[in-house]
């Protein structure tokens, strides 16, 4: 869900802004890789950009942001959250916003809110015991420009003229606090294979869609998955679409799809002469 400008000056307009400090260990916000290894990418593909949370406090208000080169990134497309985040009342993915922190970097960022409610009952917070725990996905869309092929770039921190930096609020309602910020960085591999296993539709979830999105595929009614990967010996194949791992793509796919959506079967696997290179 996108939220204009104005709309989220209304939500904060109620909100208390504290800017204590942050109670007990320090809370850190990990975007990219927790090992500090790139996220991996190709041109014109999509990026999946995992945040990851470490906190010892009760986190049930959230602005999470950071940026990047402007050049790389063609879009961010939405957020892909995780328990708890999947569980609160709101999350919205802003708009892109140019030239923030600085010149040439693009800030990335969304709002999320534990609770809306007055009353009980209230969603989890954000409670990791102090563990790094992934919370969300960002969905972005790489260039389309084969002139970013073998660069890496880091990713720094994000800043929005309206809500201000990445910060955390607590659920006592009043404390909100700067975490600390953990950036990583993203590779542009060339002659690489990036996709997730099954998501045929390539939008970088798997669900019951992609089965749809295939079937109507192979009967000639939709439009072809876009993740055609060179699998050695294989040649160019559909590789998300595969659902199977058996280096082709047929309705023999859609079945075993379906059937680990509906608990019965394996996960979806993939051709071993193109494995996908991020997951
Ligand atoms: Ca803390
Ligand atoms: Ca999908
Ligand atoms: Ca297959």
């Amino acid at each position: 869900m996108r939220l204009s400008g104005m709309t989220i000056v209304v939500f904060f307009a109620a909100s208390v802004l504290a800017n204590a400090e942050d109670p007990g260990l320090p809370d850190s916000v990990c975007f990219g890789n927790l090992d500090g290894g790139p996220v991996i990418s190709t041109v014109n593909s999509i990026l999946i950009f995992p945040v990851w949370v470490k906190t010892d406090d009760s986190v049930a208000f959230a602005v999470i942001s950071f940026a990047a080169l402007s050049g790389y990134i063609s879009s961010s497309d939405y957020i892909n959250p995780f328990y708890p985040l999947n569980l609160w009342d709101e999350d919205f993915l802003l708009d892109p916003i140019p030239d923030y922190p600085q010149p040439g970097y693009t800030t990335y960022e969304f709002i999320a809110w534990a609770n809306t409610h007055v009353d009980p009952p209230f969603n989890p917070p954000i409670m990791t015991n102090y563990e790094w725990v992934k919370i969300a996905e960002f969905i972005m869309h790489a260039s389309a420009d084969s002139a970013i092929l073998g660069d890496t770039i880091a990713t720094t921190a994000g800043f929005d003229p309206v809500n201000g930096p990445l910060h955390f609020g607590l659920s006592d309602g009043f404390t909100e606090f700067l975490p600390d910020a953990v950036y990583g960085s993203i590779f542009f591999a060339p002659d690489v294979c990036v996709f997730l296993p099954g998501d045929a539709n390539g939008n970088g979830i798997y669900n019951g869609v992609d089965a749809t999105y295939s079937i109507n595929y192979l009967k000639g009614l939709g439009n072809e998955p876009p993740c055609s990967c060179d699998c050695g010996l294989f040649g160019p194949i559909y590789s998300a679409a595969d659902a199977n791992g058996s280096c082709s793509f047929n309705g023999v796919d859609v079945t075993y799809s379906i059937n680990y959506l509906k608990g019965y079967g394996p996960a979806p696997t993939s051709c071993a002469e193109c494995q996908p290179v991020y997951r």
